[in-house]
């Protein structure tokens, strides 16, 4: 399947889908887009990447599926340089690659534990959330959309522990000291590195477009009330309102 389109196989709601989705947006790059729920989605992985991970998003590029969000930028860098998303100088790109990574490792995981902990309390907003990955003839049947949302909170306990309160607790101090760390590297500037958007940037807004709720992130409906008092106040911190500069100045519309 050489020089067949790209396809990016995705989860909507997923902030490690949106950072892939951004970069292809981003570099113009033809290509389709596959969607499945959480959870049904780890055997498509596998499958996609012949056992290499379980995590989506993946990029299915000439035939071989590629997994992690930075192994695809990675990829998509080599072959569609341009626009650039890693800086040109050695010593920048350094600085950008090692931001990717921390964003990555440290505030990923916290900001989705804290989302899916306090959706698993309020099964209204979850049941509302789930009923989009529903089919079309059953999206609007209440208790097909009540039994989507006691999947999702299942699967992501089981998957994440998000029912734990200790570890929502600890991840939303790994989500203040990621915003904090944000709001140092930017120290007053527009960007993390240099003075041109990079992968840094493309990858702490993906990450944190739960906090800004920028229109052009994915829509996540009606927050959680717990939620809402949690975010709002760090959406007006600069580091929030950083995020959603970034998304209306650098986040194109999809390809199509
Ligand atoms: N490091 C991976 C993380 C991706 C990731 O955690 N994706 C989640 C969806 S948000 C997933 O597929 N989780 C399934 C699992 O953890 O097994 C990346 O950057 O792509």
């Amino acid at each position: 399947m050489k020089g067949s389109r790209p396809v990016l196989w995705h989860i909507s709601v997923s902030h490690y889908n949106e950072k892939a989705r951004w970069a292809l947006d981003y570099k113009r790059i033809p290509h389709r887009r596959r969607g499945l729920p959480g959870g049904v989605h780890m055997l498509a992985a596998l499958l996609l990447t012949r056992g290499e991970t379980v995590t989506f998003p993946v990029l299915v590029l000439d035939g071989k599926g590629i997994g992690d969000s930075t192994a695809i930028i990675g990829e998509l860098e080599r072959r569609w340089p341009d626009p650039p998303l890693y800086p040109e100088d050695p010593a920048a790109r350094r600085r950008a690659l090692d931001l990717e990574d921390y964003f990555d490792e440290e505030l990923g995981p916290a900001i989705r534990l804290v989302g899916w902990h306090e959706m698993s309390r309020a099964p209204e907003r979850l049941a509302e959330l789930s009923a989009d990955f529903l089919p079309p003839g059953v999206r609007d049947d209440p208790r097909a959309a009540a039994a989507a949302g006691r999947y999702a909170a299942a699967f992501t306990n089981a998957r994440y522990g998000v029912k734990n309160e200790e570890a929502a607790e600890r991840s939303r101090q790994k989500v203040l000291a990621a915003l904090d760390r944000l709001e140092a590297e930017l120290d007053g500037g527009d960007y993390l590195v240099g003075d041109r958007f990079s992968v840094a940037d493309l990858t702490a807004a993906s990450l944190f477009y739960p906090l800004a709720l920028h229109p052009d992130a994915p829509s996540l409906g009606k927050l959680p009330e717990a939620l809402e008092r949690w975010r709002a106040p760090l959406a007006e911190r600069p580091g929030g309102r950083w995020v959603a500069e970034i998304y209306r100045r650098h986040r194109p519309p999809p390809v199509g």
